[in-house]
């Protein structure tokens, strides 16, 4: 049964001890999850301040004019704005180091997150998704299948639409998209599934190290619910804690959804049942297979019907700037995979391809070790085309066993692969790091990505 405002404060008071007579809510961060928060609480009855480390935050002025009576605090974070709060909801853009949240904490100050407020908020089924790749594939095909199967359902998180904003929509059941940093700070999440589709090198820049990061992940699992498990990832295998219900899946060995082939065809299976030929997944990489495994688990976990999920897995188009084919010029494929924003999803890009590829990469490598890459760039590329702030550490990782050369932006990079490239080949940007030292986002690089290629047919 759905919650009412008045089931809502208890579950606050109860598990996040908010009440609106004696709490006093700073939200860190306006962007989308802070205004998300404000407008939840305001319909709470919370009182609240926002705050945000820039002078001008770019969602400032439509906040002031839809909630024109919250204290607002920009540029710079205020200590006393800090210092009377009894909870802080920090945006996950926020690191939790900062030092007036550390300051606050020691204070007392108890920091929750909006995915906590979700939780509180919330009688139906959430299915949370985690990993350091695949996450938005997956939670994009779980919320197909869910809907293939009559369900409404609120599709969100880390996404896009912040969690907080698929309330009152009548969602039978949520299904979240959760990145380390939501998850570091979230304390009262209780999915009835979760997963950690593996954990591969992102955000060094952020987290201490990888088992901090992974730790992180981890927490995904925090409560009773199914265990989706990829027995494919040590990481992850490690995970697994025997007394709760597990579901595994692998696209390498026997699991409970995995492959096999049957008359010559390879099949995904449940158990020994085929559920469908892996042929008739719409998209490329064997990485995509272990993601239709995973949301195959994930349903099976809810109860959702299999043959439905196969019907929506066979119409699943793929996400944007996701291993997206752009166009083919004179023989030569344009590859748009700008959302590899960590070497994992730049190694599982190159490991789909039989023949050698031309790959544009770099940008912020947010800490990682680019050593770990060059292993199958020498084996997958036969000329790299770099790109960014940390194209150098890229190039010095090769050595000289590779043709490197230098773009100083995107236009530069095609036209180089351009002149490189001959009928048969594969351009591919994949740039194993983050988008934001030259772009706006990884949207914005995809986008230009293509706009070059598509401008090579004028
Ligand atoms: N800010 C400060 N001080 C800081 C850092 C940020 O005041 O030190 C302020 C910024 O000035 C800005 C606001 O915080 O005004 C932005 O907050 P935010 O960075 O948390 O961004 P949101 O708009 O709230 O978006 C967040 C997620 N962003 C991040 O985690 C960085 C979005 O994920 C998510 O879709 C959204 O919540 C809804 O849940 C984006 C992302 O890049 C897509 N995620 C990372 C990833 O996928 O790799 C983790
Ligand atoms: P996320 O939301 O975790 O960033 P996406 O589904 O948006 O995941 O994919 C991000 C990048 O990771 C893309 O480059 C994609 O091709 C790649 N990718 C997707 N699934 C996997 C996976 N299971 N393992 C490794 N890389 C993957």
């Amino acid at each position: 049964m759905k919650m009412d405002s008045a089931a809502i404060l208890h579950s606050l008071k109860k598990k996040l001890a908010m009440d609106p007579s004696n709490a006093k809510i700073l939200v860190v961060g306006l962007g989308t999850t802070g205004i998300s928060v404000a407008h939840y609480l305001q319909k709470l009855g919370f009182r609240f301040a926002i705050t945000d480390s820039r002078d001008k935050p770019p969602l400032l002025d439509e906040f002031l004019q839809s909630m024109p009576d919250t204290p607002v605090f920009t540029g710079g974070f205020d200590e006393a704005a800090f210092k009377v709060a009894t909870h802080l909801v920090v945006s996950p853009g926020v690191a939790l180091t900062e030092k007036s949240i550390v300051k606050a904490i020691a204070n007392g100050s108890k920091v929750i997150s909006d995915i906590d407020l979700l939780a509180c908020s919330v009688n139906e089924p959430i299915i949370a998704i985690t990993g350091s790749n695949g996450k938005s594939t997956v939670t994009t095909m779980l919320g197909e299948m869910a809907e293939c199967n009559g369900k409404q359902v609120g599709v969100g998180g880390n996404l896009g639409t912040p969690a907080l904003d698929l309330l009152g929509k009548d969602a039978e059941l949520y299904v979240l998209e959760l990145s380390s940093f939501q998850l570091e700070r979230t304390t009262c999440l209780n999915a009835v599934a979760a997963t950690v589709l593996n954990v591969s090198a992102d955000h060094l820049d952020r987290h201490v190290d990888m088992v901090e990061y992974g730790q992180s992940k981890n927490r995904v699992f925090n409560g009773n619910g199914v265990m989706v498990i990829n027995v494919d990832d040590p990481v992850v295998d490690a995970m697994t804690e025997t007394a709760r219900t597990t579901i595994t899946f692998s696209i390498k060995e026997k699991a409970d959804f995995c492959l096999a082939y049957k008359e010559g065809a390879e099949y995904m299976m449940h158990l020994n049942q085929p559920l469908m030929p892996i042929s008739e997944l719409p998209l490329e990489g064997r990485h995509n297979v272990a993601n239709a495994l995973a949301a195959m688990a994930l349903g099976k976990a809810i109860g959702l019907d299999q043959q439905a999920m196969c019907v929506a897995l066979k119409k699943f188009k793929g996400l944007d700037h996701r291993m997206q084919r752009v166009a083919q010029i004179a023989g030569v494929t344009w590859v748009n995979d700008s959302k590899a924003t960590n070497i994992g999803a730049c190694i599982a890009a190159l490991q789909g391809y039989d023949s050698k590829v031309i790959l544009i990469a770099g940008g912020d490598a947010k800490g990682a070790d680019m050593n770990e890459l060059a292993p199958i760039i020498k084996d997958k590329a036969k000329h790299v085309v770099l790109i960014g702030k940390d194209a150098g550490l890229i190039k010095q990782s090769l050595d000289q066993s590779i043709p490197v050369y230098n773009a100083e932006n995107m236009p530069k990079a095609v036209s180089i692969c351009a002149e490189l490239a001959k009928s048969g080949d594969c351009v591919l940007l994949s740039p194993a790091c983050a988008s934001l030292d030259q772009y706006k986002s990884y949207q914005d690089r995809g986008n230009q990505f293509s706009k070059a290629v598509l401008g090579l047919l004028k």
